[in-house]
């Protein structure tokens, strides 16, 4: 294998390159003392971690212990192979945005977003459509060449759409937090059978978000687009905005053959 090649094997860096040194922690249900440690070390030495030490232990009530462990691990992966489906458009600020959506699209763009079904965490949404956004970065409700409407959590997909309807969306945005039992999966598939039964599947951008979605598992669910924890209102606008312009032209194009 050439130097070239190899350069591309990665593993975790603790002291020294390639030394593969990692930190875990986890709870065991033992209690506390030196049978603990000796399990925990058996444990990582099973999970692939050569040389496993014990850097903390500590009693978690009478029956559990939890522990730190360091160690070495011994697999490497080929960072060359790594492919990751993202949204590839390129961010725009607040007022770049505004002027693009004037400059191009001519009206509002209309926004609805909510987190469905039985999810009741508002502050993700809220991060990407109120006012006051996100991590310095304006929320979509801010952008005056946007219109966007809010409706909370535990929103049935079926009020999605009727509001989406109502208002005459571009883009639905809907966010899934709990994740227990598949129970995002099961939602999100919901809204795009009842978009696709009605014949309004490809009326709207949907887009879906929150801390276990990515853009892979969106496109997989049937979404245009999909983003994770940390996202920020500028870069689901950017995306929306640059999309609906793409649409448009595509749209103009096909008429025009
Ligand atoms: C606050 C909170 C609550 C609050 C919610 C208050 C509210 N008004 O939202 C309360 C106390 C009500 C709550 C309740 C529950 N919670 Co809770 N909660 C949290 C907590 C601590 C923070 C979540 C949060 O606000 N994050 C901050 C926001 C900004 O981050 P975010 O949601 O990831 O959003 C960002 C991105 O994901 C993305 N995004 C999100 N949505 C969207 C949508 C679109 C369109 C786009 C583009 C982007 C996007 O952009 C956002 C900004 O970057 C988390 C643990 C944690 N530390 O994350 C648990 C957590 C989410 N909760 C959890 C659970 C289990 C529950 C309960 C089921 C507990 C219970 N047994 O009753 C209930 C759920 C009830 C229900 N019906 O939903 C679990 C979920 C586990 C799982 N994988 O399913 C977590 C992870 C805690 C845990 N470790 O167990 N919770």
């Amino acid at each position: 294998m050439s130097h070239e090649q190899r350069s591309h094997l990665i593993k975790p860096y603790g002291d020294t390159l390639g030394d593969g040194v990692v930190q875990l922690s986890f709870t065991l249900p033992v209690p506390f003392g030196e049978e603990a440690k000796e399990a925990a070390k058996q444990l990582a030495r099973k999970m692939g971690l050569k040389e496993p030490q014990v850097y903390h232990a500590a009693a978690v009530g009478k029956d559990f212990t939890f522990l730190i462990v360091y160690g070495k691990c011994i697999h490497s992966v080929d960072y060359s192979q790594i492919v990751v489906p993202k949204v590839e458009t390129k961010a725009m600020d607040f007022y770049q945005i505004n002027e693009r959506i004037r400059q191009e699209i001519g009206r509002k763009v209309v926004v609805v977003g909510a987190c469905t079904g039985t999810d009741a965490h508002t502050v993700g949404i809220d991060a990407i459509m109120n006012m006051k956004g996100y991590h310095g970065d304006y929320g979509l409700e801010r952008y005056p060449e946007m219109e966007a409407y809010n409706m909370g959590s535990q929103v049935a997909n079926e009020d999605l759409i009727a509001k989406a309807l109502e208002v005459n969306a571009d883009v639905l945005l809907v966010s899934q937090v709990v994740t227990q039992k598949d129970i995002h999966v099961k939602n999100l598939t919901q809204l795009i059978e009842l978009l696709e039964a009605e014949g309004l599947r490809d009326r709207w951008l949907v887009i879906c978000g929150g801390p276990r979605i990515n853009h892979e598992i969106a496109l997989e669910l049937g979404y245009d687009a999909g983003f994770g924890a940390g996202t920020t209102a500028s870069v689901v606008a950017s995306y929306i905005v640059e999309e609906m312009i793409q649409r448009k032209y595509e749209n103009k194009n096909r008429a025009s053959q």
